[in-house]
């Protein structure tokens, strides 16, 4: 169960940011609206938020989940794989050190966003990327097994179409692990209850179960079918916004 969440709203630069996507300039005022919906639908699961004031000095610090790896025994400071980002940590920093007594942080030469990495029940999943490299996958590998958690290294350097591992990949509990086509058949799963998104539906991997939901990106019936079917109570949310500039659910807040 999470208690509460961390998110930071867009900047008015927002459209600034980085982006791999051709789906057109995001505009701001529709995400902000985007933005709000989603804040209201985690507190509706029960989280109280911390809000941060949006920041223009980092267009994609409204991405928080990049910045943090937040377990239930320690929180972990990342190092983000593009240097535009590197900076979003400082702020964050301030902000766990009000939840944690002690903050670790991932070191040069080391990379790593927190996109990369899906907890699935006190494992972690550390996707390495164009964004979090070997020595940021080994760094957090250590502090987590330190604290008693397992780890598997998952290479998507040469998987299409996703920026981080959970761009593909979405833990819901249960033993269940929502993968995309592409990752479906990787050894590092198996043994998991495989829940499929279609390739046309592939952005909606990226949900993310809070408590007794699951936030959904929205206009994805077969998946969203397909998690009602298995008696999922799920929140669709409009993330048109986001998905311009490469984000997902799961990439605008910190769960904790
Ligand atoms: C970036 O390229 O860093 C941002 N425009 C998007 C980051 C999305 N983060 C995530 O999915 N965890």
């Amino acid at each position: 169960m999470f208690q509460r969440a961390i998110v930071r709203p867009p900047s008015a630069n927002f459209a600034e940011g980085l982006t791999t996507a051709d789906l057109g300039e995001p505009v701001y005022e529709k995400a902000l609206e985007q933005h709000l919906h989603y804040c209201e639908a985690l507190q509706y699961c029960g989280l109280p938020l911390t809000e941060l004031e949006a920041d223009p000095r980092y267009p994609d610090s409204t991405f928080v989940e990049d910045t943090a790896i937040l377990t239930e025994r320690e929180a972990i400071l990342t190092r983000p794989g593009a240097l535009s980002r590197e900076g979003e940590v400082a702020s964050i920093k301030a902000i766990l050190a009000q939840f944690y007594p002690s903050l670790r942080t991932i070191t040069a030469p080391g990379t790593l966003d927190g996109g990369d990495i899906c907890e699935a029940d006190g494992h972690f999943f550390i996707g390495i990327s164009e964004r979090t490299n070997e020595a940021g996958a080994q760094h957090l590998a250590g502090f987590l097994s330190q604290a008693g958690y397992t780890s598997t290294c998952v290479d998507i350097r040469s998987t299409q179409g996703i920026l981080h591992l959970k761009s593909g990949i979405a833990y819901l509990g249960d033993n269940r692990l929502v993968l995309i086509d592409s990752l479906a058949a990787r050894a590092e799963f198996r043994g998991y209850e495989i829940v499929p998104v279609t390739p046309e539906e592939a952005y909606a991997a990226n949900c993310v179960r809070v408590n007794n939901h699951v936030l959904i990106a929205g206009s994805f019936p077969k998946f969203k079918a397909t998690l009602q079917n298995l008696g999922y109570r799920c929140i669709a949310l409009d993330m048109s916004e986001f998905q311009k500039m490469d984000g997902g659910l799961s990439c605008l807040s910190l769960r904790f």
